[in-house]
């Protein structure tokens, strides 16, 4: 078993994020995606069709791409501690916040990245008044979980979660971006400087 992956990008992260907090050890495969080693041929064709990493490759040759995915796999084998909730509401609770962690936060900040920095020129269609767009959701989506934050001590609740690494590694990766935690945002600053703390996040 191994794990493609990447230590600069946000969604490698996450997975050794979940691994540390569960103490697994998966070897990782670090690809170089600088030089665009994702997106050539044969890691399309053998490894994952969209070119992108994360991607377990179980001993028996299943690939598993998509971090969430992975994670799951990882949750089933090793429950302790339980990342994605415990019971029916616990369990929808996290994938709620879960989601709206990667379609409010990771996705906004990932495509003001993509769309504004000279690492995707050339390598994908660029529309910088797009990457602003993001940048503007990214930012509303900061103040929205500051209020959010202000009732609870985590993302999802009382308990840390798979939704708390989501929006760290999207909050950390905003920065290469220029997308800030402002001094206003008390709680949501209070909150990462909690996540931070937690050996898993030098993962
Ligand atoms: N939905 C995928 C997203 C994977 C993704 O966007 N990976 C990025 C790194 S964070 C990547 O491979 N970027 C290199 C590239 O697109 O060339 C997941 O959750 O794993």
């Amino acid at each position: 078993m191994k794990i493609y992956s990447s230590s600069v990008a946000p969604n490698p992260r996450r997975v050794r994020i979940f691994l540390a907090e569960k103490g697994i050890q998966v070897p990782f495969d670090d690809v170089d995606i600088t030089k665009a080693v994702n997106r050539q041929p044969e890691f399309r064709r053998n490894i994952n069709p969209l070119g992108e990493v994360p991607v377990l490759e179980l001993d028996d040759g299943t690939h598993i791409a998509e971090s969430v995915a992975i994670c799951r796999y990882f949750e089933e084998s090793h429950p302790h501690p339980p990342l994605f909730g415990t019971g029916a509401v616990e369990r929808a609770v996290v994938e709620m916040w879960n989601r709206r962690m990667e379609f409010h936060l990771l996705l906004p900040v990932a495509q003001t990245f993509r769309n504004t920095s000279d690492f995707f020129k050339g390598r994908i269609p660029q529309v910088a008044e797009y990457g602003e767009v993001c940048r503007n959701a990214a930012e509303k989506s900061y103040e929205w979980m500051n209020e959010e934050l202000a009732g609870r001590r985590f993302i999802a609740g009382d308990r840390f979660t798979i939704a708390d690494i989501t929006a760290l590694c999207a909050v950390d990766f905003g920065r290469v971006s220029k997308i800030r935690i402002k001094p206003e945002h008390r709680n949501l600053a209070r909150w990462r400087e909690e996540v931070s703390s937690r050996p898993s996040a030098k993962a």
